[in-house]
């Protein structure tokens, strides 16, 4: 059965790929698994017929064969883990490959989200413009360790894997801020993991919603 996704149908990035259901869409294309997507305003997010799909009337879902999931990360997880390519078949190799996973939703992702956050729900606060630095150096801090880390390896463990999808997505929405840039080899790490033909046809997929062209 094919699996169908919800996004949204008006991304506040125009379809840049930052909304969570690229990620979704990239481990599809990358597992080579056919999808349809239904495409939600922000107001039948909210409605009881996406809730009962999600409980927080978010995108996005899974919806496969009676199997309905939320959570982007859990959704991931199960695509990987039905489809070769995506997690390695050595099994302490594969438990580090979900342990990326998880460092990418829980350590470094986090901070990330608190600096979004900061910039666009809370700018008219009084103590943001204190706070903002704070948070940035939080994240320095992650990024530092990471490129420590990544080294000049291509990816973070062997073979590209879950853990690198979910790492490459979380780090791309501090595109804007420029902090990437402060670290070369993490910025080439996303650049090798944007150069996949499978995020290349996962982002014109997400593109596609925006611009209301087929994706070419
Ligand atoms: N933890 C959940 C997951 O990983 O699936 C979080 C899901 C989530 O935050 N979904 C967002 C959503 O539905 C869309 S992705 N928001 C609507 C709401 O909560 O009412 C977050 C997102 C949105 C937009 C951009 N952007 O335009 O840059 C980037 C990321």
């Amino acid at each position: 059965m094919i699996p169908t996704i919800t996004a949204f149908d008006s991304s506040p990035d125009r379809g840049q790929g930052l909304a969570r259901d690229m990620r979704v869409r990239w481990a599809l294309e990358e597992a080579g698994q056919p999808y349809e997507v239904r495409l939600l305003s922000f107001k039948a997010m909210k409605e009881p017929a996406h809730r009962a799909l999600h409980p927080f009337g978010q995108i996005p879902t899974y919806e496969e064969d009676g199997l309905v999931l939320f959570e982007s990360g859990a959704i991931v997880f199960h695509i990987a883990q039905h489809h070769a390519g995506l997690l390695p078949d050595e099994p302490h190799a594969r438990a580090r490959a979900i342990a990326w996973m998880f460092a990418a939703l829980n350590t470094m992702e986090p901070p990330i989200l608190e600096l979004q956050t900061a910039k666009f729900a809370e700018s008219d606060k009084p103590w943001t413009a204190e706070r903002l630095p704070l948070i940035k150096e939080r994240i320095r801090y992650r990024l530092g360790e990471l490129a420590v880390r990544l080294g000049d390896a291509d990816w973070l463990d062997g073979a590209f894997s879950v853990g690198d999808l979910m790492m490459v997505h979380t780090l791309q929405r501090l595109k804007p801020s420029g902090m990437l840039g402060e670290y070369p080899n993490l910025a080439a790490y996303v650049a090798r993991a944007e150069a996949r033909p499978a995020f290349k046809r996962a982002f014109a997929a997400q593109l596609a919603v925006f611009t209301g062209q087929p994706p070419g």
